[in-house]
């Protein structure tokens, strides 16, 4: 018999990265799926606009201004709970498709601190609030740039793999704890801002990601996977799930229509 979670409503979800795209999507299906969500990210207006939204749909969620890198503002964040069920490390992003020769060492910088030290940061100050919870949940949503490299990939793909690892040592070494640790690798997914960012604004070069691409993988299908994955029943660890749109077999083997 499975050892049922405790029920969602009494449960606090934490979403990084919540402003938009991934984050955002998660944030409102695991509010849909009973918990209480916190969104977090540096952007207060975009939260504060999504908990009101996710709040007129009749669940509950709450919006907490962080950046991730920021430790004391993440330490001091942690205060706020007792216990936590869910973490969802999502925020993140790309800087940047230049070649390892000549990459801009900030961009690799900066990747490394968004995506590896604010996913280090919120772990390590909530995971004993998740460990209190006695049904706790870190996902990390790395890519799949965390499994494989690309031409252009240079500093991403280097965080993203960065990311994978932390994953998959922190599942090694709490083994033994009531905390399940999750790791989300997605493919190509389009959404408002991954490819603009990293193409600093050039909307042609951000279109030319997806182009010819019958159907990337939206938002909301990568937090579906996340929020099955996060509902499995305790004993259920997800260790790392893969997706990819079907038009994309590898990294570097996209199928794109004329
Ligand atoms: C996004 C996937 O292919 O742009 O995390 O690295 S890719």
């Amino acid at each position: 018999m499975a050892t049922a979670a405790p029920p969602a409503a009494s449960r606090i979800a934490v979403v990084t990265g919540a402003s938009s795209g991934i984050g955002a999507a998660t944030a409102r299906q695991l509010a849909a799926a009973g918990y209480r969500v916190v969104l977090t990210a540096r952007r207060k207006d975009r939260i504060e606009a999504l908990a009101e939204e996710i709040g007129r749909a009749g669940h509950q969620a709450t919006a907490y201004a962080l950046d991730v890198t920021d430790r004391a503002a993440v330490d001091e964040f942690a205060t706020a709970f007792k216990t936590i069920g869910v973490l969802v490390n999502n925020a993140g992003g790309a800087l940047g498709a230049d070649p390892v020769a000549t990459g801009d060492p900030a961009d690799w910088r900066q990747m490394y601190e968004t995506n590896v030290i604010g996913t280090l940061n919120l772990t390590q100050a909530l995971l004993p609030q998740l460990i209190a919870s006695g049904d706790g949940t870190v996902v990390v949503v790395s890519s799949t740039a965390g499994h494989g490299t690309y031409e252009g990939g240079g500093g991403y793909v280097a965080a993203k793999h960065g990311a994978h690892v932390l994953a998959e040592t922190l599942r090694l070494e709490i083994v033994g704890q009531p905390v399940r640790v999750i790791e989300i690798a997605p493919g190509m997914v389009k959404t408002d801002e991954f490819a603009l960012t990293r193409f600093g604004g050039d909307e042609d070069k951000a279109a030319k990601v997806y182009q010819g691409v019958a159907e990337p993988l939206t938002a909301d299908d990568v937090a579906e996977t996340i929020t099955w994955a996060v509902t499995r029943p305790a004993h259920v660890n997800v260790d790392l799930l893969v997706l990819r749109p079907r038009a994309q077999a590898s990294n570097t083997k996209v199928h794109r229509e004329a």
